[in-house]
């Protein structure tokens, strides 16, 4: 049994380390985001921006499909470098993704989730409250945003389809769900198709709401709740010639999606902000490795909506995201 004076050592030492602080440039943070697509490229230059501004070393890796297959062994590699601090990451499935990440903070990096969260993504009440934050968009009511601009673009009537990515991903099932409860609540004429799942996989997407086109020759509308999905929803309206017919409501600003909308196929773009998450996500871990103690364990960073009445103006324009030259 430990006697009283090891007791107080061992006490001290931790409260020691608990507080101790380091700056910016001792730390080293990992990027791992989901996949490779123009959200996560700008939620990169974010992160880029942010370590430049604040003289902090980032290691990037970028899953090259969407996974909690592709994204382990990935974020286990980087914790077996050692050398990292904090990782930033988006998990790829809420609840697969907890035990990877516990064991890279068991193995001394703090986690900060950025665009997707684990669990609930309640970190102050929830079951998993081990991230320092979740910073991304409030997706739920982004699929509400979706909802009304579709019920709104299609007259409110009619059937409307979900093309969606992957079950059990926090941001498109909240947007699943967002769109789905607006459309039950308040557009009692409007039946909602699908979610079906592309897995992140455009050609598929284009597929898929090619099929239901077939199906259904009175679709009015598609929600594609991210690059993916709406950029194959859009494809799919344009190869059956129905541009203008069946209205398309795109989540997140390409511009692919932009483009779809000079064309009259996309009536509503809802861009997120994936370079402040990226940026922010950055600043927290420096906050953090100063000591700071109050950051906020959630922060949603709002979205841009987009049609063709704004999407010239320069405050609306900003937001397409822009990769390249
Ligand atoms: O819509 C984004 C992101 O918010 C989502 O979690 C996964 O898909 C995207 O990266 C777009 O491809």
């Amino acid at each position: 049994m430990r006697n009283a004076s090891t007791m107080t050592a061992a006490l001290l030492g931790t409260l020691l380390l608990s507080t101790a602080t380091v700056s910016a440039a001792d730390i080293k943070i990992g990027f791992l985001p989901g996949v490779v697509d123009p959200f996560y490229q700008v939620m990169q230059l974010g992160v880029e921006a942010a370590a430049k501004d604040l003289g902090v070393e980032v290691v990037t890796q970028v899953p090259p499909t969407w996974g909690v297959e592709a994204q382990t062994p990935i974020l286990d590699a980087l914790v077996a470098r050692g050398d990292l601090n904090y990782i930033i990451t988006a998990p790829t499935d809420k609840d697969q993704m907890v035990a990877p990440l516990q064991a890279a903070l068991d193995a001394g990096i703090k986690i900060i989730t950025v665009d997707t969260f684990l669990g609930d993504g309640d970190y102050a009440n929830g079951p998993i409250k081990f991230p320092i934050s979740y910073i991304g968009s409030d997706n739920v009511e982004g699929g509400r945003i979706s909802a009304r601009g579709l019920a709104k673009a299609i007259g409110g009537k009619g059937t409307v389809y979900i093309n969606s990515t992957n079950p059990n991903v926090s941001s498109v099932e909240g947007r699943e769900q967002g769109f789905a409860e607006v459309m039950k609540n308040e557009f009692p004429d409007i039946k909602v198709l699908g979610p079906d799942y592309n897995l992140d996989d455009q050609n598929k997407a284009a597929q898929q709401t090619g099929a239901v086109i077939e199906q259904n020759p009175d679709l009015a509308g598609v929600f594609g709740t991210n690059v993916f999905s709406a950029g194959g929803a859009g494809n799919a309206v344009v190869n059956a010639g129905l541009g203008g017919h069946v209205q398309v409501v795109a989540y997140d600003a390409t511009a692919e999606a932009i483009e779809l909308m000079g064309k009259g196929v996309v009536s509503l773009v809802l861009a997120q902000k994936p370079f402040d998450m990226g940026y922010m996500a950055v600043q927290f871990a420096v906050a953090d490795a100063a000591g700071v103690t109050s950051l906020p364990r959630r922060v949603e960073t709002g979205f841009a909506i987009i049609d063709k009445d704004n999407v010239a103006d320069p405050e609306y324009a900003r937001f397409i995201y822009k990769v390249g030259n």
